[in-house]
């Protein structure tokens, strides 16, 4: 990928993590929806300071104990996370022992493949939700990720399912199983909805999801909805401190 944005800038983590999505788009991995996703997810992350909030770490060590409990743990992987990081779900996968699955929302069979080459690629040995005689539905769903694996999201207790649709979120719960997610906004139907939100970008959270998954978690005092708050106060707090200095 041609680099052109300077080191320097004070946004560069935020520009190169912009090029890499747009360079997996080329590559066909990211739905066209999935642009317009993460430019949503870039104003949130403008908001909460482009950088891994105490709160988001709190989510982080509760997921990572979530995971380590977990029977059948599952990694749902739609374009925007395997075009952002594809070494990172392996890594999570290794350090947690979740599955991987391909789910898409706006799902063709072409980007599909694209997506698990991309995985194959950086060392994944199973990938679920390509083999059409495993397939289960979810119901109380219409989009195409109500169609999973059996062996996978169907089966699963826990299911990490980052940037997210709200519908998804709730029929998975209904079905019993426990939610995480990555989310930018906290106030959207999935972080809402879901039993761990990591209000974090994803590029950066998972690295420490995977740090967190090998070391011994105690039992958090975790709640969700609490945690939340504390992030929407700290968007608060970060405009006012803007507004000060302006
Ligand atoms: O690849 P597909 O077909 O499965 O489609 C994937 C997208 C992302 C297009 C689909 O799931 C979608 O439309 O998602 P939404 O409903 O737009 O939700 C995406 C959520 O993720 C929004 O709340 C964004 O703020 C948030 N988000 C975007 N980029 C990031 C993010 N959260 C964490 N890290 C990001 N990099």
């Amino acid at each position: 990928m041609k680099q052109v944005i300077p080191k320097s800038h004070p946004r560069a983590q935020s520009l190169y993590i912009r090029e890499r999505l747009v360079h997996a788009f080329d590559g066909g991995l990211v739905a066209k929806e999935g642009l317009m996703a993460h430019g949503r997810g870039e104003a949130f992350d403008y908001l909460i300071g482009e950088r891994t909030s105490k709160t988001a770490k709190n989510a982080i060590r509760a997921a990572a104990f979530m995971l380590q409990q977990a029977q059948n743990p599952v990694i749902s992987v739609n374009g925007n996370i395997a075009g952002l990081c594809p070494k990172e779900i392996v890594e999570l996968a290794r350090a947690s022992g979740a599955k991987i699955e391909v789910n898409l929302f706006y799902s063709t069979e072409q980007r599909k493949q694209n997506i698990y080459k991309t995985l194959r690629r950086h060392g994944a040995s199973e990938i679920l939700g390509l083999d059409k005689k495993n397939s289960r539905r979810i119901s109380g769903l219409d989009s195409a990720r109500r169609v999973v694996d059996k062996d996978g999201i169907y089966s699963a207790d826990v299911v990490v399912v980052p940037l997210e649709d709200g519908d998804r979120t709730m029929a998975l719960k209904k079905s019993g199983k426990k939610v995480i997610t990555f989310d930018l906004n906290p106030l959207s139907r999935t972080a809402q909805t879901a039993d761990i939100t990591i209000v974090d970008n994803v590029v950066r959270g998972i690295r420490e999801l995977v740090t967190q998954c090998g070391r011994k978690q105690v039992k958090p005092k975790f709640d969700n909805k609490k945690n939340l708050a504390y992030s929407i106060i700290q968007i608060r707090d970060n405009l006012t401190r803007r507004a000060q200095v302006a």
